[in-house]
Order: structure tokens, then sequence, then C-alpha cells
């Protein structure tokens, strides 16, 4: 019993150390060391074995168990590491290598612009207030000196909710909300930016929907020639200090007078080119002295308060710093297009 012991430990030993996967010497394992193994067969035959021969054949059992589960575990742990070895080595990361490009993308074209356009007037001292672009047939016409019937108020050039509400023409409601708050009890100086719609057929110049930007500055003693200059001075920071402007009579219901504002070409100088359609000028904007009715209806004495207001269309005038030929650039999103505008 003692030499088929020994045997049986060389005969394991000599497997685990030839074993090169763990599976094998779970194998081993299982064959060598469990229920149905060879040594649990030799411990069961003890019962024929003399009382003095017990202790010592018990004895060496344990010690080949013990002998043989000693390598298994090393040769486990030897196995575990040059698997592991291997893995890394497979595994391997260049960390020098270059990363991938990270598409970012940055502010459309036309809100660079509106921001811009809010710098200036806020430099000038202006606040920028925004309202809603669902707005009440009230401060869309009526509050802006436009009643029922009048011919500007078409029911066909402008997009109904229902008889009372109607998505915003132009952004004056937030201005004629703005002076309604106050009721004639302090100056307003704001502009307002923001979305507006009109039903209309798009084209190359023409848009459903469109922005604007409307500044209003009332106040006791303000005049047309405040209104100039505030206005000459956005016109040479935003498009160059050499360009010049001129104002041209011209009609609003909401102001009286109403003017239009050009600046001269600077493709030709003046001289007439197709840029300018061979007048030397470009129309950029509208504005005039607040009707006396409107300040009225807002709670502001027409003897005691005057006021100036224009209006301006941020994708005209990006078109025209830009050389968009097309308004419909601006909402067709096509990236190419946008990506050109990006500063950074
Ligand atoms: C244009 C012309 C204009 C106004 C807007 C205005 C607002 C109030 C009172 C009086 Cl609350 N006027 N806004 C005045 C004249 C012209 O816009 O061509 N816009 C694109």
């Amino acid at each position: 019993m003692k030499e088929r012991l020994q045997e049986l430990q060389t005969e394991a030993l000599a497997k685990v150390e030839e074993a090169s996967s763990l599976q094998e010497l779970q194998d081993i394992r299982v064959a060598y060391l469990g229920k149905k193994g060879p040594i649990t067969e030799v411990l069961r035959g003890m019962g024929k074995l003399s009382k003095e021969e017990r202790p010592v054949i018990g004895d060496l059992a344990n010690k080949v168990r013990e002998a043989i589960a000693t390598e298994l575990d090393a040769k486990k742990a030897n196995l575990e590491a040059v698997e592991l070895e291997k893995k890394l080595e497979e595994e391997q990361i260049d960390v020098t290598l270059p990363g991938r490009p990270v598409q970012v993308g940055g502010p459309h074209l036309l809100t660079s612009i509106v921001e811009e356009i809010e710098d200036l007037f806020i430099s000038m001292g202006f606040e920028v207030r925004e309202g809603p672009e669902v707005e009440t047939d009230y401060y869309n016409f009526e509050a802006l000196n436009l009643p029922k019937g009048h011919p500007a108020r078409d029911m066909q050039d402008s997009f109904y909710i229902t008889e009372e509400l109607l998505l915003r023409t132009h952004t004056s409601p937030v201005q004629a909300r703005t002076m309604g708050e106050y009721k004639g009890s302090q100056p307003v100086k704001m502009i307002c930016p923001g979305k507006v719609y009109r039903r209309d057929t798009d084209d190359a110049t023409h848009s459903h929907q469109f922005t604007q930007v409307e500044g209003l500055y009332v106040d006791k003693d303000v005049r047309m020639s405040d209104l100039k200059g505030v206005l000459n001075r956005f016109a040479k920071q935003f498009f160059g200090e050499e360009r010049e402007i001129r104002l041209r009579p011209s009609f609003f219901p909401f102001t009286e007078p109403s003017v239009e504002m050009d600046i001269s070409c600077k493709v030709c100088h003046g001289k007439g080119c197709s840029v300018c359609k061979g007048t030397g000028w470009i129309e950029i904007l509208g504005g005039g002295m607040v009707h006396p009715r409107v300040l009225e209806m807002a709670g502001y004495d027409p003897n005691v308060y005057s006021g100036f207001a224009f209006g301006m269309g941020p994708e005209r005038i990006a078109m025209l710093k830009y050389g968009v030929d097309d308004i419909r650039h601006f909402y067709t999103n096509d990236v190419r297009f946008l990506k050109q505008y990006h500063k950074a």
C-alpha cells in the first residue's frame, strides 16, 4: 500500500508538471483527489489493515494528498500568472497614438449676428428684453396704431391661432408690453431680438419665419437727431468706420415721421454697382419717431414724452455682411454652410 501511494504521488506530480491549462489541472485534481479517486480508494481499503499499519498508512495518505494539492495550487497560480501576462500582452494599448478628432459645434451665424447687435446697443445703454411669440391681437396690432380693418393687418399675411391670438409678426409687441408695464412712470431704452412669423411663400429673399431686432427709446426730449446718432454709431461699428449712412422719408403706421436708413456701398463707395443696384446705397433698416397714439395707448403723455423706434432683420444684415445669397441657408442647416462662420 505504501508503494501504491508513493506511485500515485509520483504519477500525479508528473502530470501536474506537464499540465499546460487550468482545465487540465482541474481534471487532475478530480482524478487523484476526488471522491472516486485512487487515494480515496486506498483509504477505504484501510479496514483490512492491522492496528499498527493503519495510522502509518493514514498519515502517508494524507501527506500524499497534501503534496499533490500543494503542487496543484502552485501550478494553478503559475498558469494564471502566465495567462494574465499573455492577456496583457495581447491587449496592449499604445498611449502615444493620436486621439480621434472630436466634432465640435459653434454658434449659428444668426446667433452671432444677434449677439453682436445686442452688444453694440448694450454699450449705448439699451437693455435687452424678450417676450412671447404667441401674441394677442391687441399687443401685436392694436397697441401699435394698427386698428381692426387696417390694410397692414390682413388676415392673409399672419398666422392666426384664434380670433384674438396669433404668431407675432414683429417684435414691437414686446416694446408695447414694456411701455404698458411702466405706464409713463419712467423712460424706456430697450432692444428686443426674437423670432417673428409672416404667412409668406419661402424663396431666396422671403421666409415665413425670420428674426427681428427692434429698438425703442422713450424719454423727455428724444429727437430724430438722437435716432440718427445712435443708428450712425451702430452702422459704423457693425459694418466699418468708413461707411456712411443716410435717412430717407418712409412710412410705418407706428412711427411719424418715418425713415429708412441706407449705408454706403462698400464695393463701389457710392459710385453704383451690382451689389447696390447702381444707387451707391444699401437699405439696412426702418425707424422713426414713435407715433403719439402709440405713446398714449401705453400710458405715456405725448406732450411730455417722445421717442424713437427702429427695426432691422438680422438675416438681411448677415446676408449683406457675408454675401449670403439665399435666406433659406439660415434654416436648412447644411453644416458646410454653418461651419464657414465658426470663429474658432
Ligand atoms: C423694419 C422696420 C420698424 C418700428 C419698427 C416700433 C415699435 C414701437 C413703436 C414704434 Cl413699440 N415703432 N418699431 C418702427 C419703425 C420701423 O421696423 O423694416 N423692420 C425690419
